[in-house]
């Protein structure tokens, strides 16, 4: 973690919080960005919890239109619920602001704890993952009517797999850490596949994919559920909100929470896409775009599935070969052990290609 506790706390200073900072530790598991909860005690011994983050400014090179964007995508949100819960708010700086600068340039923001959720890493259940699909497929209905030509695109080409690939040819061309030898499997999983990419970018050309207001990184973790009735509550992590595609917001959800294993998960036998966790999430995510999806973006949820997956193993596998750079890594071949279980999920979803395809195809009308 780049931002130290004492940054933390100063950074807290600043904000517009209600009574005396009486702790604050780091948080979650996110790859990117340094979270913290911090809590505070008013004159009645009444506590307070709030988020705090760093925005990693490698991954986001202008944090002041990623705060633009869900400063906008939050106030559009509140207009569709009365539930202050099931939107996250955002705790202005003394000044007003959405953000804090510190002296050292790191970019703060503050949010309000959502309280009585549950965060998950993976799903305990098939209603777990049902309702999280909900969050996400009512999330991409919310915004539906979001005028998506004010979102600015904070991370270029996020989700475009095709230069996701060459990326990925020219970290392995430049081997700047000298890794390509001991990875020539992996390295030749993804060439193998290189028509694949385009699917999802030519079907938009062709008009049966258009593009949406999306979430843009749909781990179950990014999505809070009560923690009493164990219900879609918040949808949280809202800094890849960019223009994109229904089926990569279902397929994130799916590369993630469809796995029977962890992301880094190193024995790869335990690691498998569960068919019925697929069906459960595409009736959710369905159900929750309430019913609204066209045919020709049904028919390719498997893609975006299947896109999602080998590219978020590309990206990791790019990650390694120039040197654990981007996602946060724990340890020094972490980054290749998520490559291999991404791998390992895509060789297993061409396995039940057919099933996934017909799982879909029932909800077309
Ligand atoms: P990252 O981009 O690094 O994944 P997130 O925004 O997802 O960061 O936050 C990391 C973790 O912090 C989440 O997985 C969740 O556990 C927790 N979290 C974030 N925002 C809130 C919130 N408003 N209320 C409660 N927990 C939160
Ligand atoms: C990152 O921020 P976090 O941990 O929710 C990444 C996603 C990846 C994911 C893999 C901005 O998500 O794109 O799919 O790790 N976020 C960014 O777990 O790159
Ligand atoms: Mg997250």
């Amino acid at each position: 973690m780049k931002n130290d506790l004492n940054l933390a706390v100063s950074a807290l200073n600043h904000f517009q919080i209600t009574g005396t900072l009486r702790g604050c530790a780091p948080y979650g598991n996110g790859h990117i960005n340094d979270t913290f909860c911090a809590f505070t005690e008013d004159a009645h011994s009444k506590r307070r919890r709030y988020i705090l983050q760093a925005i990693n400014q490698t991954v986001f090179s202008r944090p002041d239109k990623v705060m633009e964007n869900i400063e906008g995508v939050i106030e559009h949100l509140h207009t569709k619920t009365d539930d202050p819960r099931a939107v996250m708010t955002l705790v202005p700086t003394v000044d007003g602001h959405a953000f804090y600068t510190d002296e050292n340039g790191g970019c703060w923001r503050l949010y309000d704890f959502v309280e009585d959720s549950l965060c998950l890493e993976r799903p305990e259940s098939n209603e777990d993952f049902y309702q999280s699909a909900l969050a996400f497929g009512q999330f991409q209905r919310d915004l539906s009517d979001f005028p998506a030509e004010n979102l600015n695109e904070t991370i270029p080409n996020f989700h475009n797999t095709p230069v996701r690939y060459q990326r990925f040819l020219e970290a392995v061309k430049a081997d700047k850490c000298g890794r390509a030898k001991d990875v020539a499997d992996e390295i030749r999983f993804v060439t193998d596949r290189a028509d694949f990419y385009s699917v999802l970018l030519d079907a938009h050309k062709a008009g049966e994919l258009p593009l949406r207001v999306s979430h843009n990184d749909t781990k179950i973790n990014n999505v809070l559920l009560d923690a009493d009735t164990r219900s879609a509550l918040c949808v949280i992590d809202l800094d890849t909100i960019m223009p994109g595609f229904s089926v990569t917001d279902f397929g994130d959800s799916i590369r993630f929470g469809a796995s029977t294993a962890a992301e880094d998960e190193k024995d790869l036998s335990k690691v498998w896409m569960d068919l019925e966790l697929f069906k459960t999430y595409t009736a959710g995510f369905l159900a929750g775009c309430g019913g609204s999806l066209p045919n020709s973006e049904i028919l390719l949820l498997p893609e975006g599935a299947k896109m999602m997956t080998i590219e978020c193993g590309m990206r990791f596998l790019t990650d390694y070969l120039e040197g654990d750079t981007y996602f946060r890594i724990h340890y020094p071949t972490h980054n290749l052990d998520r490559c291999r279980t991404q791998f390992k999920l895509v060789a297993d979803m061409e396995e039940k290609w057919d099933d996934m395809k017909a799982a879909v195809a029932n909800y077309c009308r």
